[in-house]
């Protein structure tokens, strides 16, 4: 195996022998094949709708839902990744019959191996198939950025809402990193792309999310227990919530987030139900510890997973894209009404969660609720009282080397705000940084998908201060990565015109020498240094 396509990847190089996120190598084959399948079929429907055929909705799922299935910590069951490329291959199979010129198409796309073929070509299709370095750099870059775009748009897609330019575009994007005739000067030109429909596919979700569930708005959340069961939920997926909630109702069960779930609380829909109670403990790398004493069952709607320990394993569930060998997968596709009865049913049974903190944490600053506070927010900046806002989004992750952000947090001068979105504020948000006239300053607008909202922000403070350029704002950005979600977010970034992001805690072991110099020279992206030379460097002595 050779899978380098996130932050944790072994000596910031490469897992070769398993995954420091605990995938095996046999998994990692599949997932590589899967993705390589799914660059086939994506090589199909490109020539198709050149053709001016049109390509359904599900055959967009599908390839969406196959990149998801490949992210990091999503999908350990390599027999559910196996299923995908046979479903895959097969969808293939039926639309290159209505290709109208087939002689256009390469002749991998030809390839429909059985079941026993798959470990050796899988074996073949991995990312060091491609030799040119930068060629791989820009291959990979191009295809993690795909992957986190395909999660947002699954997210889009449960509540029904679709984009068939995103779409297209994403698959030939995917067909292209195929294409020998690229030259490196065109795929750098493909990675901006990305971006720019990685802004489309963020806003697609922020629609989607907000006219289903309302804007989120300023909450506090509770960070302790009741004295009933619970059922601890996590991922990204607001529609399982949903079902999950209403499924629930009246039971006699709680109802409680863990990770990047955290910002369902924000959204006006949620807060109806009465047994929807707050946050249980930290980001995913911490599952392990809080889903023992959580004592209750677990849905994962999406990554992150930590291989789980056999005290709770019986009570972990999984939906959507993920899945663990030895855990129970609820089924249920795009519009479909999941069963989580058993779930619901199991909760009762288990004793309730065993409190690990007390107290609340405050979030909901999504674009929506920030721009009604414009004024005070204009106010305090024309005054001297807020000098710089500091965006922190992204993940967090196990490596010591993040304690960097909590340092970075606590060291930050008072007339400065935070601009958080994803998992990387639970390495500042409980630090009781206080406010600066009343304006919190930590702003969680969300997930990491809610970057979004960080940069509608951003734009909208351009305008009002009448700035031709989005870097002429007092922005720091000082952004941590970690998985495949976070590539998205930096290539749109990268569209939107910011420029001079710190990226941390390692640059990503996929860019080559000579692309991340691409990147530091059109864009002056840098790594972080130490806490104090940062501070030193943003603010001066
Ligand atoms: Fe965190 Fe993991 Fe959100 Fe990533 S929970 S690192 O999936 O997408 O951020
Ligand atoms: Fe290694 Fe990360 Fe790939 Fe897992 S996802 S195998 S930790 S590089």
């Amino acid at each position: 195996m050779f899978c380098y396509q996130c932050q944790e990847t072994a000596n910031c190089s490469g897992c070769t022998l398993s995954g420091v996120c605990g995938k095996t190598p046999d998994t990692a084959v599949m997932q590589d094949l899967l993705v390589y399948v799914s660059k086939l079929l994506s090589t199909v429907t490109t020539q198709l709708r050149k053709e001016n055929k049109v390509i359904d909705k599900e055959i967009n799922h599908l390839i969406t839902l196959n990149l998801f299935t490949t992210i990091t910590n999503a999908n350990f069951d390599k027999k559910v990744i196996e299923d995908r490329v046979t479903e895959t291959l097969k969808v293939k199979e039926e639309l290159l019959s209505k290709v109208g010129d087939k002689e256009s198409l390469p002749k991998e796309v030809f390839w429909n191996g059985n079941k026993d073929e798959y470990k050796n070509k899988g074996k073949t299709v991995g990312v060091l198939s491609t030799k040119n370095e930068d060629v791989r750099s820009l291959r990979e870059l191009i295809t993690y950025g795909l992957k986190g775009l395909s999660a947002y748009s699954k997210h889009a897609n449960v509540l029904m809402n679709d984009n068939e330019e995103v779409d297209g575009f994403l698959q030939s994007a995917l067909a292209k990193t195929l294409d020998d005739s690229l030259s490196v000067e065109e795929l750098i030109n493909l990675t901006l792309e990305t971006g720019k429909y990685g802004v489309d596919g963020m806003a697609m979700l922020d629609k989607a999310n907000t006219s289903t569930y309302g804007n989120p708005e300023i909450t506090k959340v509770n960070i302790g227990v009741r004295n009933r069961p619970g059922i601890l939920v996590s991922g990204h997926d607001l529609k399982d919530l949903e079902m999950l909630l209403k499924q629930s109702e009246n039971s006699g069960i709680d109802i409680y987030t863990h990770s990047e779930m955290l910002p369902a609380h924000y959204y006006p829909h949620f807060k109806k139900y009465s047994h929807f109670v707050g946050n249980y403990g930290n980001a995913w790398w911490k599952q392990k510890e809080e889903f023992e004493s959580f004592n209750g069952p677990i849905l994962m709607t999406t990554n992150c997973i930590v291989p789980p320990k056999k005290s709770y394993i019986d009570r972990l569930f999984t939906t959507g894209a993920t899945g663990y060998p030895g855990v129970k997968h609820i089924d249920g596709g795009i519009g479909e009404e999941k069963d989580f009865s058993e779930i619901i049913e199991l909760a009762k049974k288990c004793p309730p969660p065993t409190e690990i903190e007390q107290g609340e944490i405050i979030g909901g600053f999504a674009h929506n609720q920030v721009l009604s506070l414009a004024d005070k927010i204009v106010d305090a900046v024309k005054s001297g009282d807020i000098k710089k806002f500091v965006v922190m989004a992204g993940c967090d992750g196990r490596a010591k080397s993040r304690n960097y952000y909590t340092d970075f947090a606590q060291a930050l001068p008072k007339d400065t705000v935070i601009l958080t979105a994803g998992c990387a504020k639970y390495k500042y948000n409980k630090l009781n940084l206080g406010d600066i006239n009343g304006i919190p300053r930590v702003l969680d607008a969300g997930q990491c998908n809610d970057s979004y909202s960080l940069a509608v922000i951003a734009l909208k403070l351009k305008e009002v201060f009448g700035l031709d350029d989005i870097n002429q704002l007092p922005i720091i950005y000082n952004i941590s990565w970690y998985e495949q979600k976070a590539v998205i977010v930096l290539l749109a970034l990268l569209y939107l015109g910011v420029k001079n992001i710190h990226l941390g805690p390692t640059l990503p072991a996929f860019l080559s020498e000579n692309v991340a110099k691409v990147f530091v020279d059109n864009f002056g992206i840098s790594g972080i240094g130490t806490v104090e030379d940062d501070i030193e460097l943003f603010f001066g002595k």
